[in-house]
């Protein structure tokens, strides 16, 4: 048998022995970790399992062609490739199975995601970029399956971008786009559209991408037949594979336990993916999953015993035990021993582990009991508070949740008693909720002082002789100065680049900036937002464009998933400066005119939303958002392009401040509060309402996540005294938010004389051409009637009853 080194790096037989070895320690390393992990959630000390058992030695290879700079975007499956990059341990994997909140012991999540979700950090303490390129990066990962190949694709493009765009600082992103991203998949997993969505844009955009498929052939209970065409993805994907005439993907597939096939085919992968920016595919075969999917189950109830023998017999581990033996690289007792080494190092681990794990929470037992007993010694309830105290002495290794419940309930028994001790056991309490909910809430959005909400307001400059434009030339000419002023800004997206966006706000800006920064895609939103989402972890600063709002629907699990929560699962260690532009609300039918602000801002936490009444507000959005580092939504308004505006002197220059309301028409009798398209509607109503003797005030909520930091609106309501929020979303959409934000948050409800209200849509789609908008979005009618109403009701005699 062959088992030459016949690596480039040309090493001695001693050394090829050492790596063997070295190898075979972390595969064993790996698996024991796996064994005594599910034990773990058997005995209850952790919640859920899933590890990477059966899937270790292809994991050693890619580890060994994972160079810096490099990045990873894969699945629960690869913790022997953490743990070879040396960027995982047996302690950090035990920490997160208990989900320990210290990010010091639990450096993947601080206890938030389960385990098996691997991260590496790219920002310094300040939240500026470290330099990726003299490490090896990971991106966080997420538990949907195939949820981690957009992304994967726009780490790759980055490479390309930086390999082809002038003028960009690449110093801590890129050495001339020498970067591989590596994605990792289950073979059930590729039957989701996302992997063949990115498959196919990896395919026409060339990009430095290895994919590699952990085939076991199940994904949980349901075998191969149900999963690939042919019941074989390689075979599946054939036609990908490039040919002498056409460029496509390189595709590779090897045995999941054959040692030296995995290292040449690893190696052969990177380089061509590093050299050429041609993207590959490695399907590897025969893996196992020894323990089956998870701690959720047995495989035993959906395996049959011939399957279960095959796996036993050519689980990957054993498979190279057994080739390192019969080659005689070692013996059996050296084996043994390295074995049984091992175990000790991770049951200590694991101890260790548990330890650390209590210790964050240990003190406070012990200072929760001395008070508890004191404040008993004090009151009439000694014996109610002495149980609790009793019942957190039996139970020695209390979760957190069990000490606020005991806390909080034995000073339910102390109501009405006024001694130190109560007084004490509050304040603990108190400040025992203050200093653990952060370790739970914080980093959703960017804490720091560069947070968007911080960025000043700069106001649109106009001379005397300022003229009136179409909407979109606003937008242009302002895209125009930022992709001037900012060299890693990238737009793309369907008929972005050609003919500058269905809407001409990127007119002749590819002629100008050419076809890499102002780029047409094909027509696939999911892979869209992932090259924007993986592009903006490498530094570049791309706006992935939606063509319309009705259609972000396609992309709204990546955003929901990845690009929203990603500062919060990563507990602020990574960040994704990317701009989703779109276009929306009223216009024209079902699928061109929908306004779905609800559904978005109830799932796209952690991100910006921006809903600009016209395009002065919307390009001083995207001036603001250049200047910082956080993901957000602009959603312009769809028959505003045409709309005259006047045209500001300081195009580039100035922002539109975020989480700030803007009062566009003062008044005294009721507040009117609206946003984007709909705001118009409302103006024209304003004026229609003072006609008739009353006086409204109304307000622009345009940014509505965060919504009105600064409590302006509740200003407004304490001088009208009335209130009523106005928008195109379903009833107990959007405007339900504004009016809970306005009700609950600014305390609204102690100034109001009426009962307050919302207009919005009817609960349907929108209906097709002038009349199905009329009937069915808010009018001018619907607005003046309902305002008047309120009016009305409160003063009969100035209004007396219109309908
Ligand atoms: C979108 C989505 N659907 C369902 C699940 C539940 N789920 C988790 S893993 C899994 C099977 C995946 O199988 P495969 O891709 O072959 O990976 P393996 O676990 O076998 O390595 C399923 C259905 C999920 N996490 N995400
Ligand atoms: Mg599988």
């Amino acid at each position: 048998m062959d088992i030459s080194p016949k690596t480039s790096n040309d090493i001695s037989f001693d050394d090829f022995k050492t790596q063997i070895l070295s190898d075979y320690k972390i595969a064993v390393l790996s698996r024991t970790c796996s064994l005594l992990g599910r034990k773990e959630v058997l005995t209850g000390k952790a919640k859920f399992g899933i590890f990477g058992d059966g899937k270790e030695l292809p994991q050693l290879a890619m580890a060994k062609a994972f160079k810096n700079g490099d990045w990873r975007s894969g699945y629960y499956r690869d913790q022997t490739f953490m743990m070879a990059l040396g960027l995982l341990t047996p302690k950090d994997l035990f920490h997160s199975l208990y989900a320990t909140t210290d990010i010091e012991m639990e450096p993947m999540s601080a206890g938030r995601q389960m385990g098996g979700h691997y991260v590496t950090y790219s920002l310094n303490e300040d939240g500026s970029w470290k330099n990726l390129t003299q490490q090896k990066n990971s991106s966080a990962d997420i538990s949907c399956t195939a949820g981690q190949m957009p992304r994967l694709l726009g780490l790759a493009q980055a490479s390309k971008m930086y390999r082809k765009l002038k003028n960009v600082d690449a110093s801590k992103f890129s050495d001339n786009g020498n970067e591989v991203a590596w994605g990792t998949i289950g073979n059930a997993s590729t039957s989701e559209g996302m992997f063949l969505e990115t498959i196919n844009a990896a395919g026409v955009l060339q990009v430095p991408m290895v994919i590699s498929i952990w085939d076991d052939d199940y994904g949980i209970s349901v075998p191969a037949e149900y999963h690939a065409t042919k019941e074989d993805i390689s075979e599946m994907l054939a036609g990908f594979e490039r040919t002498s005439e056409k460029p496509g993907f390189e595709m590779l597939k090897v045995k999941g336990w054959d040692y030296t096939a995995l290292m040449h085919a690893y190696e052969n992968a990177s380089d061509i993916a590093r050299e050429e920016h041609v993207p590959v595919v490695i399907h590897v075969t025969e893996l196992t999953q020894p323990q089956g999917h998870s701690s959720s189950g047995s495989h035993e109830r959906y395996k049959s015993k011939e399957r279960l023998n095959w796996e036993r017999e050519n689980d990957c581990n054993k498979r190279f035990r057994e080739w390192i033996l019969e080659t005689g690289i070692t013996s059996e007792e050296e084996l043994s021993a390295l074995e049984k080494n091992i175990t000790k190092q991770v049951r200590l681990a694991k101890k260790e582990a548990w330890a650390e794990y209590l210790s964050t929470h240990g003190p406070h037992r012990k200072k929760l009991i001395a008070l508890l007993e004191a404040a008993a010694h004090k009151s009439p309830n000694k014996n109610f508070i002495s149980k609790i105290k009793n019942d957190l002495i039996a139970n020695e290794e209390p979760l957190k949740k069990e000490m606020a419940q005991a806390a909080r309930k034995a000073i339910r028994y102390l109501i009405g008693e006024a001694h130190p001790e109560k007084e004490e056991l509050v304040n603990w309490t108190k400040n025992f909720l203050l200093e653990t909910q952060p370790k739970y809430s914080a980093d959703l959005y960017n804490e720091g002082p560069n947070r968007a909400t911080n960025i000043p307001e700069v106001k649109p400059v106009y001379d005397d002789g300022t003229e009136d434009v179409d909407g979109r030339i606003i937008l242009r000419d302002n895209f125009e100065k930022l992709f001037e002023n900012n060299p890693n800004a990238l737009v793309f997206g369907e008929d972005t680049g050609n003919i500058g966006d269905v809407n001409q706000g990127l007119e002749g800006l590819q002629k100008k900036f050419g076809k890499d920064r102002i780029a047409d895609t094909g027509i696939r939103e999911t892979t869209i937002i992932g090259q924007g989402t993986g592009m903006a972890l490498r530094g570049l600063r791309p706006i992935a464009e939606i063509q319309y709002l009705d259609y972000i629907f396609y992309a709204l699990a990546t955003l929901t998933d990845d690009v929203a929560c990603l500062r919060y699962r990563t507990f602020g260690k990574q960040k994704v400066p990317l701009i989703v532009r779109t276009r929306g609300h009223r216009l024209e039918g079902i699928w061109h005119s929908g306004s779905p602000m609800g559904a978005l801002i109830h799932s796209l936490r952690g991100m910006y939303i921006l809903s600009p009444r016209n395009m002065t507000q919307a390009a001083g959005f995207y001036n603001t958002l250049m200047k910082t580092d956080e993901p957000a939504l602009v959603i312009e308004s769809l028959n505003g392009y045409r709309l005259k505006e006047k045209k500001p002197q300081n195009l580039g220059d100035f922002c539109t401040p975020i989480g700030k309301v803007e009062t566009v028409k003062s008044g005294t009798d009721i507040t009117l509060v609206s946003y984007g398209s709909t705001l118009r509607i409302v103006e024209q109503a304003a004026k229609e309402l003072l006609e008739v003797g009353i006086d409204a005030e109304v307000i622009d909520a345009q940014t509505l996540l965060p919504f009105d930091i600064y409590h302006d609106t509740v200003k407004s309501v304490e001088k009208t005294n009335r209130l009523v929020v106005i928008d195109e979303d379903v009833p107990g959409g959007c405007s339900a938010y504004i009016l809970t934000e306005i009700l609950e948050k600014q305390g609204a409800y102690q100034f109001l004389d009426s009962a307050p209200h919302t207009i919005s849509a009817k609960a349907h789609r929108p209906a097709y051409g002038s009349d199905g908008d009329y009937f069915s979005k808010p009018n001018t009618e619907d607005v003046f009637e309902k305002v008047y109403a309120i009016m009305h009701e409160s003063d009969p005699d100035s209004f007396p009853k219109l309908l």
